[in-house]
């Protein structure tokens, strides 16, 4: 006698039919069918990380870089509350992602039982599609409902809640999945409203969000520049820029309130690419909260949900721009530098000697402020960043990125407040061998926050105010943290040790973090 398949095989099956072939995992009890179907199902590649957060991060870089939802398995409502502060950022950043969330099993609810809680009003903050099965023949056709809501462009959070019941009784065998819409085109009057305000004579920008920051987007956007003049910037935070030698030197509006309010100052019209029209991180006494002229005209040519490239195309096309050369960068390799560690140093290092196609994972708060300028013309690289101000995503991206590229070089930079968020990152890092260099910027302070402590005009900020600021007393040993968790480390204090260190972990495979001083 054939066994028949069980809700959970026929969801896992239905899921690798749907290309969602991998799961970030954190199981529990009321997931072992799932688990035990993963087993008996090709095609899934399960990676197992030690906090829910960093599965969550890792599905957003995962998205990021292959364009298509990976899953998560997270324990009941405490399980996906752990992964909550990265479904922000995953949001923010636009990515897909299915979460596979289980559940009591259906009967087992009145009981109340220590793990019962209200798990759809816990996703509905960070979804945008939740669903609970109600029996094990429906398991798999909400499985494909999930994955197409978590493709819908620009990329969706689709939750699917499983009892354990409707994972154990018999199902229906894998469910086919519907295809997501492609992005949308965008209308001739946006188009033709972009053009005009390009046209006015005054002081346009374009404003380039994730899409945007893309290489085909940014050469389209470099076109427009070239022959009206437009300025073109990107937003502040973008999920995936391509940047590097023979694409074009994007800069982003920078993060403090004065220095964009500077690099706006004169605009007259400001033209959206999948972006939103620039606000402050935070309100700060006697500033105003969004980050552009109350009188420039605001102009959406794409929103996120719209096809970019397509609307960039064809603005270039009205403005008589789709033959003139974009302006992309020659490769040109920052000097070594040597002596003491500071921002500007580490950005040299990080310049000159970035590894071919790499992905680099940017979470280095303070530190990385200024990092731009010194890899314009270095290797061609992506590069991610923290979309949603929640720090404590970086390793976990970088452990997405590096599962969803596995030929590529991941580098990581890494704030050390940041990096104790979700350290975790390093042994998922060395149980999967995943090519990553962890570069741990270790100020061993919340430098952004004193800074900000200033910025809001607290007043005469004293001893007890500066001790919830710093991350010394104990200083945290890195090197120590790394090895720990399986993963090869160093640490250096000056330029020239980093520098040779940097270069070698580049050449090797396999994870390596450098603590550095600074
Ligand atoms: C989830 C979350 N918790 C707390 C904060 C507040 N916060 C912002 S920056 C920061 C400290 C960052 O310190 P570090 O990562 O060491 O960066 P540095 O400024 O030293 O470069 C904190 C706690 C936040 N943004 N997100
Ligand atoms: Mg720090």
């Amino acid at each position: 006698m054939t066994k028949s398949m069980n809700g959970a095989e026929s969801l896992v099956r239905t899921l690798v039919a749907g290309d969602v072939t991998v799961s970030f995992t954190n199981p529990g009890t009321s997931e072992m069918h799932f688990v035990a179907a993963l087993d008996r199902v090709d095609g899934m590649r399960c990676v197992l990380c030690l906090q829910e957060n960093v599965a969550t991060g890792a599905a957003d870089a995962y998205y990021r870089m292959t364009g298509k939802p990976g899953s998560t398995l997270l324990h009941l409502g405490p399980g996906l509350a752990n992964g909550l502060a990265n479904l922000h950022n995953l949001k923010r950043a636009r990515s897909g992602v299915v979460n596979i969330v289980g559940e009591h099993a259906t009967y087992h609810r009145v009981y109340d039982a220590p793990l019962t809680s209200d798990i759809e009003g816990i996703a509905g903050t960070m979804s945008h599609w939740v669903k609970t099965s109600v029996s094990a023949t429906d398991v798999a056709a909400d499985g494909a409902a999930a994955i197409t809501a978590a493709s819908q462009p620009p990329g969706q959070i689709a939750t699917l809640i499983l009892p354990a019941d409707t994972a154990w009784n018999v199902g229906s065998g894998p469910a086919p999945v519907a295809a997501a819409a492609a992005p949308a085109k965008v209308t001739e009057a946006a188009i033709e409203a972009a053009a005009k305000a390009i046209l006015a004579g005054g002081k346009p920008m374009i404003l380039l969000g994730t899409d945007g920051v893309r290489e085909k987007a940014a050469a389209l956007a470099s076109r427009i520049q070239q022959k009206t003049g437009t300025r073109i910037l990107g937003q502040t935070s973008v999920a995936r820029m391509e940047r590097g030698a023979g694409r074009v030197a994007l800069d982003r509006l920078p993060y403090p309130v004065d220095h964009a309010l500077a690099a706006t100052k004169e605009i007259t019209h400001l033209i959206l690419v999948g972006a939103q029209a620039p606000v402050a991180f935070f309100a700060y006494p006697n500033k105003p909260s969004t980050l552009y002229p109350p009188e420039a005209e605001v102009v959406t040519l794409a929103t996120p949900a719209e096809d970019a490239v397509d609307a960039l195309e064809r603005l270039a096309e009205r403005l008589g721009a789709a033959k003139t050369e974009p302006l992309l960068t020659a490769p040109r390799r920052t000097e070594l530098p040597k002596g003491a560690l500071n921002p500007d140093t580490i950005a040299a290092v990080i310049g000159n000697l970035m590894p071919e196609n790499a992905i680099v994972v940017d979470e280095s708060v303070t530190t990385g402020r200024g990092f731009f300028p010194h890899s314009y013309g270095a290797a061609p690289h992506d590069w991610l960043q923290l979309t949603g101000g929640a720090i404590g995503e970086g390793l976990p991206l970088a452990v997405g990125a590096a599962v969803a590229c596995p030929d590529r070089k991941v580098v990581s930079l890494q704030a050390d407040g940041s990096g104790m968020y979700s350290l975790q990152a390093l042994w998922t890092m060395a149980r999967e061998r995943l090519d990553v260099v962890v570069c741990i910027w270790a100020n061993r302070t919340y430098a952004i926050l004193k800074l900000e402590l200033a910025n809001v005009g607290a007043e005469n900020p004293g001893r007890k105010a500066h001790d919830m600021l710093s991350l010394g007393d104990p200083d945290l040993d890195w090197v120590s943290l790394a090895r720990g968790m399986g993963v090869e480390a160093t640490r250096v204090d000056t330029a020239e040790a980093f520098a040779d260190v940097f270069a070698a972990a580049a050449k090797r495979k396999g994870p390596f973090l450098i603590e550095v001083l600074c």
